[in-house]
């Protein structure tokens, strides 16, 4: 059996491709996901987008407690996480290992994206690496 491992996108992250190119790139988060599906053949690969935070909040419960067993979740929570307390105590609350992703470095940006409340209850975080930072933590739970 493949191992299970979700991508969750937060809010605005569906707007990648679209604008804003010359910070977060021009390909669309599902032309990029096809790659990476052809890139780890060897794993099952689920992805979710909310912009909503309970949604998110929700995925995450479902991925600790539903039937299907998860390896890993990658997670870019968007803006939510310079100020979600509750995504990270959905985090917190499920055995599932998360690493944090974000597409620009966030401690080049404006300070209030310095700080991530999501850190603390992942395995790690990289940032400022474009997409290529989703690829880079899928391999860490593949290895
Ligand atoms: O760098 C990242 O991945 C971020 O998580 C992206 C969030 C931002 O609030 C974080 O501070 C850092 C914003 C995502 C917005 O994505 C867009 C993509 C294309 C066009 C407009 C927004």
């Amino acid at each position: 059996m493949s191992k299970n491992i979700i991508i969750i996108n937060g809010p605005n992250l569906n707007l990648l491709g679209k604008r804003e190119p010359h910070i977060y790139g021009s390909l669309t988060f599902e032309a990029y996901f096809e790659e990476l599906k052809d890139k780890f053949p060897e794993v099952q690969l689920h992805y979710f987008q909310s912009n909503h935070e309970g949604s998110l909040i929700d995925k995450i419960h479902e991925i600790g407690y539903g039937n299907i067993d998860f390896e890993g979740i990658v997670i870019n929570a968007g803006a939510y996480t310079h100020t979600s307390v509750a995504i990270a105590d959905a985090l917190s609350a499920i055995k599932t290992p998360a690493v944090e992703v974000h597409i620009s470095n966030i401690h080049t940006r404006e300070t209030f994206r310095h700080h991530s409340y999501l850190t603390r209850v992942c395995k790690g975080m990289i940032t400022g690496l474009g997409l290529k930072g989703y690829e880079m933590a899928l391999r860490y739970f593949i290895d």
